[in-house]
């Protein structure tokens, strides 16, 4: 198999969103052996322990919550992100989404860099396709793929340094999509998958249809996973449940076809809040799924039938 080089970067972000624990997820990654899950399968991993936010001077809104905190975040992990895709294959340890702006704004600075087209996977039920303006909630966690393809009024923000294309954009798992985010998707050309669709025609035919548009275009592919994508009852330690998420299979298949696809190179783990799992299970699914990602798998195909 492909031995890959690893990058573990802990990204504590805890201000996209007003429930607090999502600090925690870097940590609860490690204690889940999350290191010795991919070394297991011959890659080699470095730990590069945590990034700390940025110190910024920037006011804060009384709309929105924490933005001077988050503007700090993004910054410093922009930075992270992009020094590390010179390294190996990062694994941003969450942290709430709204890390995202700053991770995959950093890939698509070195994307843009080496001269390769950059596309984006958003496993999630919720589009986070909010700008400022358009938030109720002021949580910042609901805004990172709005500013990650360049949408207007980002102020405070650093400018996207390379926005990504609404046709590079799949998100996966969609089930809680606010009216004006639902009017603003409409304008672009994301591909959207949500759960009607992925009931009625199952979820490996838009995933393969995705990465066969990153194969023929020889992209580069970051993967946002939010736990919130998984149904609840096998993933409750997240602070936004939203319920009919996707199973345990239909997750593991997502991770094996992007294992086989060979075209990942960087990942976001994101919104785990520790503080409310249940001895460690959503922890431990979410380090089996990033395994299956990264070549674990049942058996080596094709599987020989026992007829
Ligand atoms: N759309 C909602 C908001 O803007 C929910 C966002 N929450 C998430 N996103 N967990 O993944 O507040
Ligand atoms: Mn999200
Ligand atoms: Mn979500
Ligand atoms: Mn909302």
């Amino acid at each position: 198999m492909h031995t890959r080089d690893i990058l573990l970067i802990g990204a504590p972000v805890d201000s996209g969103k007003r429930r607090r624990g999502c600090l925690m997820g870097p940590d609860a990654f490690r204690v889940a052996g999350l290191r010795e899950a991919l070394e297991g399968l011959g890659h080699r991993v470095t730990d590069k322990g945590n990034v700390a936010a940025e110190a910024v001077d920037v006011p804060d809104d009384t709309r929105l919550h924490a933005l001077a905190e988050t503007v700090g975040w993004t910054r410093s992990l922009l930075r992270a992100a992009e020094e590390a895709m010179g390294q190996g294959m990062p694994i941003f340890l969450g942290g709430d989404h709204a890390l995202s702006m700053g991770t995959v704004a950093g890939v698509a600075a070195h994307a843009a860099r080496v001269g390769r087209p950059l596309f984006l996977l958003w496993l999630d039920a919720h589009s986070d396709f909010h700008t400022l303006e358009s938030t109720e909630s002021g949580n910042l966690h609901g805004v990172s793929v709005a500013y990650l393809s360049g949408r207007e009024g980002f102020g405070a923000f650093p400018a996207m340094p390379a926005p990504i294309p609404g046709k590079n954009v799949c998100m996966i798992g969609l089930r809680s999509v606010d009216p004006a985010e639902r009017e603003a998707l409409a304008a672009t050309d994301i591909h959207l998958v949500d759960m009607r669709a992925i009931d009625e025609n199952g979820i490996r035919a838009p995933l393969a249809e995705f990465l066969g548009r990153v194969d023929a275009a020889d992209g580069l592919l970051h993967v946002s996973f939010d736990v919130d994508f998984l149904d609840p009852a096998i993933a409750p330690a997240v602070g936004t449940t939203s319920p009919g998420g996707t199973t345990f299979r239909e997750a593991h298949l997502v991770m094996e076809m992007l294992f086989d696809s060979g075209r990942v190179t960087s990942l976001d783990l994101v919104e785990l809040n520790p503080f409310l799992d249940e001895r460690g299970r959503t922890a431990g699914l979410m380090v089996d799924l990033t395994a299956s990602l990264l070549g674990r798998r049942i058996f080596d195909r094709p599987t020989r039938s026992l007829a």
